[in-house]
This record gives structure tokens, C-alpha cells and sequence, in this order.
């Protein structure tokens, strides 16, 4: 059987299980209908606003269970009438076009959005000035970056003096004041030695995130793995597979956390201060191995890399080695189908969205490229209740796959801005999305704060 055509019989397969579970698509409204495991249900074809889903660890099949897939998308132009589906009570209008390779966004605190142009190395400003859903402002921030993705306001709060960015082997930061639409002095750098990867240094996982905790103390740095599971002892993964923590400064390096294979952004709880975190996990042991997942994560966790996978699961060919880890490996909080791609997430902590969509995480999940049949290609929503996880998610934006298996979008990057609306990068279409909620749904209200409300939004915890 030729790839397509296994593909093809994969996504029959994949159709007939979303049939025989035809309840879903029909109560995808309805609360008490969670999708439990993995398996055909799992797929693009049983995506819907409103479908959660909860994966467990002990839903995981044995590695080897399908065949390796080598499947990424072949992206077509948006096809006439497509446009990306959300719940009841929101809407998705196209915020900005034309931008190039638009990956992590992050929100200013006078509402400005910062976007990293990983590809031509640059950071993209946006300012809807006016609160109109279009951007008019659209400039350049900074340039002559080396693979962008991270990028954090320090000190928190509403008046930083700084724009700290990731590149992919260093964080270099650029003087800052509200307002701001170019950098107003030169690149300083803050460290100078990231273990950097994809174009620049042949290989590995190649972006890197800065945050800083509520108290404006540490710095933490998200570094992807080298290699899928240190298969090659040779490889060098030191300070990689990491979440690394210094002082706003670039000094006081130490270890946060390890053994995440691929943490690709970071988020810290507004209200919490917990540190959280999506990470891709690995390829090459099935269609459903290893989940993704988004956790809080433990000052000096170990979350299993190179040898387990989801607490003490061991990965084929490390079996007998560090058997001391095996009980210390740190199961994660919310498991995501595999090979998803979780990249950005970030916290909804305003008020103009639905009291269930406040409070909450968002997460985008940029799509498979090895599983026989698509999952991810969305946005969802990580339900959480008081700050802490559930285990579920639930779609929230979706419709990027098309039934012939081509795919018109892919969410990157989500922030939410200072009107309450939730924006998401596309580096399929290179777009913005803007999800609002609709006026007259319930909780909802005007998209644009009132003159007055702004200084209390200003000033509100990032
Ligand atoms: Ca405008």
C-alpha cells in the first residue's frame, strides 16, 4: 500500500470511528460528553468546538503499537468559504496578513502585540489603535535576530524598562517604554551561551523561551532537546531537554527543571505564580506515543528524558539504565493526543469572554506531521478549575484540515490582548486571528474597555 493510500484508509478508519461515535458531533455543546483515551476518535475528524477530551496515563498503548508515520501537511491557500470554527458566542475575524513565518505573540502592557518572525529573524509590532479588529500600526520592532521566539516584558507589570527576546542560542534584551514601536537603543545581551539548534547549528529543537516569575526575581529559559530521545550517546544534550532559571541579569544560573524533552513556551499563572509549561514529547513509537502535554511544573522536577516517558514509562532502548530516576519521573498534569505540536500557550485572565472561558489556559496545538492520521491543527482550551489543571481540554478553534487532508492553517501563537479578545498567530496563512466574544453571548460585552476601565486593565498582573 503506497503512504497516500494508507493515509487514505487511515482516514476512513478515523471517519467510521467518529460515526460510530456519533454522539460526539451532536453533543459537542454538551459538558458531560468527554472523549476518554486516545485511538479514532482522537483525530482532526472528530474536531468541534466544545469537544473535551481527557487523556490519561494509563490510556497509554505499548510503544510500537502503529507503524511510525511520516506525514506533514501539504499547505494549500485558504479555500473559498473555509474559516476557522469556534464555540457559540465568539467570533474570528483575520487581525493582520501578509506577515512572515509570525510564531510566539505576546502582549504589551499598553496592548501593543509583540509578534516573533522567527524566519527572517525579526520582532513584528502590532497596535489597534483606534479598537477597530485591524492593526494600524505595523512595524518592526527590532531586527537582525537570530531565530526569535521568546519575548518577555521585565520588570513585571504595567511599566516595564526592557523587551527581553529569545533567540535560539542567546536572550538579548532592548530598551523599552509604553509605547515604544522600534527599539529605542541597541541589543544588550543578557546570556550569551544557550545551546542553540535548527538552521544555524545543524539540528535540534530550535526555539527558546524567556519568562520571568511574578516577583520579577528569576528568569526562566526553555531549551528544546537535540535529539528525539538520545539515541546517539554522542549528541550533546547538556543544558538542553531544560528549563533553565538565572537572574534578570544573564548571572545565577541554575537548573529549574529537567528532562522535558521540548518545553517550547512557558506561562506563569497571574494569580498562582505557578511556572507552567507546553512540551512536545517524542516521535518514532506509535501514533499514540508520547502525549504531548502542558504541566506545572516543580522547581527541580525530572520529567523523564531521555529514559521514561510520562512518569516512569520506559522509552525503548534505555531499558536497565538509571533505574534511580525511574520513581522520581514527574507525571504531567495534562496529557494532549500525541504528536499534536503544543506550542504557545497562555492564560485568559480577562472578562470579556464567558465566566467558563475565564481563568483558563489556551493552548495551540500547530499539528502533526508523524501520525497516520492528523490530530492538532487547532486551538483548545486546558479546562482548569482555581488555577490548577483537570486533565481536560476542549476544542476551541478549529477547521485548518481540509477532507482531502490538506491544511489551510496552523496556530502557533496565542495571547490575549488588552480588549479581551484572544489573538493567535498562524504560520500556515501567516496571519492573525482575533477570537472575540459576541456581543449579547452570555457574559459578554462591548470589545473595547471603556476610557475609563483602562487603567485597571493597564495595571493588571502579566
Ligand atoms: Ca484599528
Amino acid at each position: 500500500m503506497t503512504r497516500q493510500a494508507f493515509q487514505r484508509a487511515g482516514t476512513a478508519l478515523a471517519a467510521a470511528g467518529a460515526l460510530a461515535a456519533a454522539g460526539i458531533a451532536a453533543c459537542s455543546q454538551d459538558r458531560s460528553a468527554v472523549l476518554r483515551g486516545q485511538g479514532p476518535a482522537g483525530d482532526w475528524t472528530a474536531d468541534a468546538p466544545g469537544v473535551r477530551r481527557l487523556i490519561r496515563p494509563e490510556d497509554l498503548p505499548k510503544p510500537f503499537h502503529s507503524p511510525h508515520a511520516d506525514n506533514g501537511p501539504r499547505m494549500v491557500r485558504r479555500p473559498e468559504g473555509a474559516w476557522p470554527k469556534v464555540p457559540a458566542g465568539f467570533k474570528v475575524d483575520l487581525f493582520a496578513e501578509g506577515l512572515s513565518n509570525p510564531r510566539l505573540v505576546r502582549t504589551a502592557p499598553c496592548g501593543d502585540l509583540f509578534i516573533a518572525e522567527s524566519g527572517p529573524g525579526r520582532v513584528r509590532l502590532l497596535r489597534d489603535a483606534d479598537g477597530d479588529g485591524r492593526p494600524e500600526v505595523n512595524t518592526v520592532f527590532a531586527s537582525g535576530l537570530r531565530q526569535p521566539f521568546g519575548i518577555a516584558f521585565y520588570p513585571p507589570g504595567p511599566s516595564p524598562t526592557h523587551v527581553y527576546v529569545a533567540n535560539t542560542d542567546s536572550v538579548v534584551r532592548f530598551p523599552y517604554r509604553n509605547g515604544d514601536t522600534a527599539a529605542r537603543g541597541p541589543e544588550e545581551m543578557v546570556v550569551a551561551d544557550i545551546p542553540g539548534g535548527g538552521r544555524l547549528r545543524g539540528g535540534g529543537h530550535w526555539t527558546r523561551d524567556v519568562v520571568f516569575t511574578r516577583d520579577g526575581r528569576r528568569m526562566l529559559v526553555s531549551v528544546g532537546s537535540f535529539s528525539n530521545s538520545h539515541e546517539n550517546p554522542q549528541a550533546n544534550e547538556e543544558r538542553r531537554a531544560s528549563i533553565l532559571s538565572y537572574n534578570p541579569d544573564g548571572g545565577g544560573y541554575r537548573l529549574f527543571a529537567s528532562g522535558v524533552r521540548n518545553p517550547v513556551t512557558l506561562a506563569i499563572h497571574p494569580r498562582t505564580g505557578d511556572v507552567w509549561a507546553a512540551v512536545q514529547e517524542r516521535d518514532g513509537i506509535g501514533d499514540d506515543l508520547v502525549p504531548d502535554y502542558v504541566t506545572r511544573v516543580r522547581e527541580g522536577g525530572f520529567y523523564g528524558w531521555p529514559w521514561f516517558y510520562i512518569g516512569g514509562n520506559v522509552y525503548p532502548g534505555h531499558e536497565g539504565k538509571r533505574p534511580e530516576l525511574r520513581t522520581k519521573a514527574v507525571v504531567p498534569e495534562v496529557l494532549l493526543q500525541s504528536h499534536s505540536a503544543v506550542l504557545g500557550i497562555a492564560f485568559y485572565n480577562g472578562s470579556a469572554f464567558p465566566p467558563e472561558h475565564r481563568g483558563q489556559l489556551f493552548a495551540a496545538l500547530h499539528g502533526s506531521w508523524n501520525r497516520r492520521v492528523r490530530t492538532g491543527y487547532k486551538v483548545v482550551r486546558v479546562v482548569l478549575r482555581g488555577g490548577r489543571p483537570t486533565g481536560e481540554y476542549e476544542d476551541f478553534l478549529v477547521g485548518f484540515v481540509n477532507q482531502d487532508d490538506t491544511v489551510w492553517g496552523r496556530p502557533v501563537g496565542v495571547a490575549e490582548g488588552r480588549d479581551g479578545a484572544l489573538f493567535v498567530t498562524d504560520d500556515g496563512a501567516n496571519v492573525v486571528w482575533r477570537v472575540s466574544a459576541t456581543a449579547g453571548s452570555v457574559g459578554g460585552r462591548a470589545a473595547r474597555p471603556s476610557a475609563a476601565a483602562l487603567p485597571a486593565v493597564f495595571g493588571k498582573s502579566y
